[in-house]
């Protein structure tokens, strides 16, 4: 079925592709209004992509074909899509507002989503009203997640881009890497007495969570004088209740998620812990209603008019038939500047496999390399590819219209540059405009074609009226369902992960024979290959211990 659609969308590139966007807005005063749409609080501008009418019935049609509805009411439904791993894919329960059941095997997980919920609000409130103090009567000042992957990059970003609703007083720290120069400068400016160390792990076995959370426990019973501390510093959260309390947390002080929460989907849970202390559960709450919002819209609205239906489509246009390896995400507000870390993760694990749900190997392309940094920072930097280089690169760009920091002209300044990019990217300049705009003294011949821009190249755009928790909720389930869209139009399971197993099974492997004394490299058995068991060898031979 989706082969006559995927013929008809080869038909509409054909078509569109060799058009001008100039030519395109010249001819359709109504483009800009026709291609937009609002969902909650965001409003989707995308009439600077190379589409039109039919092209995007083709993308709309292609993903009615792939079964986009029929695996969007199985998410939902809590059946078991996530294949590879037999399991449900139900982080929209953890911000489901409705009073409907969502079951998993006949089994409501509403009952146990609110009482983690309700776990969380009771302890981030205490935490915040000063009434759960440290081991030593003290007040507790700074909340440390130890996490990784989708157990930090979820919470990490979440609170950079909320920090303007943090109490004064309490700080959030994520530590994240087993390079111990992360936990070490945290640490430096840390007063063990004063500190509470969140241990995210989904499995808790992660072997760098577990080594930081090791030495962030030993830090503290050094400094505080024995185990009994450990209790009143140390909070987990985990689906593996046994390991949490071999690590030595009590797990009454366990939040707990579920083998149905992926990962990188679980801010929305306990995962959310850091985030509902920093803020206050109340912001947090709001995360879940703007997200929720973004949920009812994606299961209501008809494709044609659906947010994350269209972003997704759009998406495969490029990367499937012009061949775009890339795209940029590109906000324009220095509170969401991690948000293309975190979607870097969110897209890239999740469509970054070339294996269909049967186990064939995929005919095309899949998800694209996720790449960004805040705007205007990148325009003094990597812009220059994207308007003149070589490469066509597809951009969103986010902004708000209102400033949380209204200060002087700045946001005005922001905005105008946003707003102007896209336009910049989409115009470009023509040969007689660079000659125009230096009337009187036109530049030497050869200059000329270096201030030519081709223009033509896409973009989308999102604005809110202002980034507050609401907003943020929903522009990630927005770009959740997107990369869920995808998942569905290439055939393949976005909910596993299997491509990171590889490397620490090697690692495991590969520590004892670092040491001098523990193992011996690999070389002589022939366990490594010559690269490898050399580079062993080096680093051995260099190391200090
Ligand atoms: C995300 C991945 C991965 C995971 C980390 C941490 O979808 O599964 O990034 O979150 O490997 O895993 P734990 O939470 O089990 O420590």
């Amino acid at each position: 079925m989706s082969a006559a659609a995927w013929d008809d969308v080869r038909a509409a590139y054909e078509r569109v592709a060799p058009e001008h966007m100039r030519a395109l807005f010249a001819g359709d005063p109504a483009r800009a209004r026709r291609f937009s749409c609002d969902a909650g609080p965001w409003y989707l501008d995308y009439s600077k992509n190379r589409i039109d009418d039919q092209a995007m019935a083709a993308l709309i049609a292609l993903a009615r074909a792939s079964g986009v509805e029929a695996r969007r009411a199985a998410m939902f439904a809590g059946e078991r899509i996530n294949v590879t791993e037999n399991r449900a894919v139900l982080h929209v329960a953890l911000r489901h507002r409705g009073a409907t059941p969502i079951t998993v095997d006949g089994q409501d997980v509403m009952p146990s989503v609110r009482a983690v919920l309700a776990q969380m609000k009771a302890f981030s409130a205490r935490l915040r009203n000063g009434e759960w103090r440290g081991f030593t009567g003290a007040v507790i000042t700074d909340v440390v997640n130890i996490g990784i992957g989708g157990s930090d990059l979820g919470p990490s970003m979440a609170c950079e881009a909320l920090r303007k609703f943090a109490r004064p007083g309490l700080r959030a720290h994520f530590v994240s890497n087993v390079d111990g120069t992360h936990m070490s400068e945290v640490l430096r400016r840390l007063d063990p007495a004063c500190t509470l160390f969140i241990v995210a792990s989904k499995t808790f076995t992660t072997q760098e969570t577990l080594t930081n959370a090791h030495t962030a426990r030993a830090w503290l019973i050094n400094a505080l004088g024995g185990e009994a501390a450990v209790a009143r510093h140390f909070v987990a959260v985990s689906s593996n209740p046994p390991g949490v309390r071999e690590f030595g947390i009590d797990t009454a002080n366990m939040f707990e998620f579920w083998d149905w929460v992926g990962g990188r989907y679980s801010m929305w849970g306990a995962i959310g812990l850091p985030i509902a202390c920093h803020v206050g559960f109340e912001v947090f709450e709001s995360m879940l209603e703007g997200a929720y919002a973004m949920d009812k819209h994606f299961c209501d609205a008809p494709l044609e008019r659906n947010m994350p239906v269209i972003m997704g489509m759009l998406g495969v246009w490029y990367r499937a038939l012009f061949g775009a390896a890339s795209y940029a995400i590109l906000p324009y507000d220095q509170y969401l500047h991690r948000f293309p870390a975190y979607l870097q993760q969110l897209d890239m694990e999740s469509n970054g496999k070339s294996v269909q749900l049967d186990g064939t190997a995929v005919a095309g392309a899949t998800g694209p390399i996720v790449w960004g940094e805040p705007g205007t920072n990148g325009q003094h930097a990597f812009y220059q590819l994207l308007h003149q280089g070589t490469h066509l690169i597809p951009a969103d760009f986010i902004v708000a219209a209102n400033s949380h920091n209204p200060v002087g002209r700045h946001h005005t300044l922001l905005l105008a540059n946003c707003i102007a990019q896209g336009e910049a990217l989409m115009r470009g300049k023509t040969p007689d405009e660079v000659r125009a705009g230096l009337a009187g003294m036109p530049p030497a011949p050869a200059l000329l074609p270096h201030r030519v821009f081709p223009g033509n190249r896409p973009s989308n755009t999102l604005v809110t009226r202002s980034l507050d928790a609401y907003a943020l909720g929903a522009l990630v389930a927005l770009y959740e369902h997107k990369v869920f869209v995808q998942g569905c139009v290439f055939g393949i399971n976005s909910f596993d992960q299997w491509g990171v197993e590889l490397g620490k099974r090697l690692a495991q492997a590969i520590e004892p024979e670092l040491e001098q004394g523990r193992g011996e490299t690999g070389s002589r058995a022939g366990v490594h290959d010559a690269s490898t068991a050399r580079l062993i060898q080096r680093v051995r031979d260099w190391r200090q211990i």
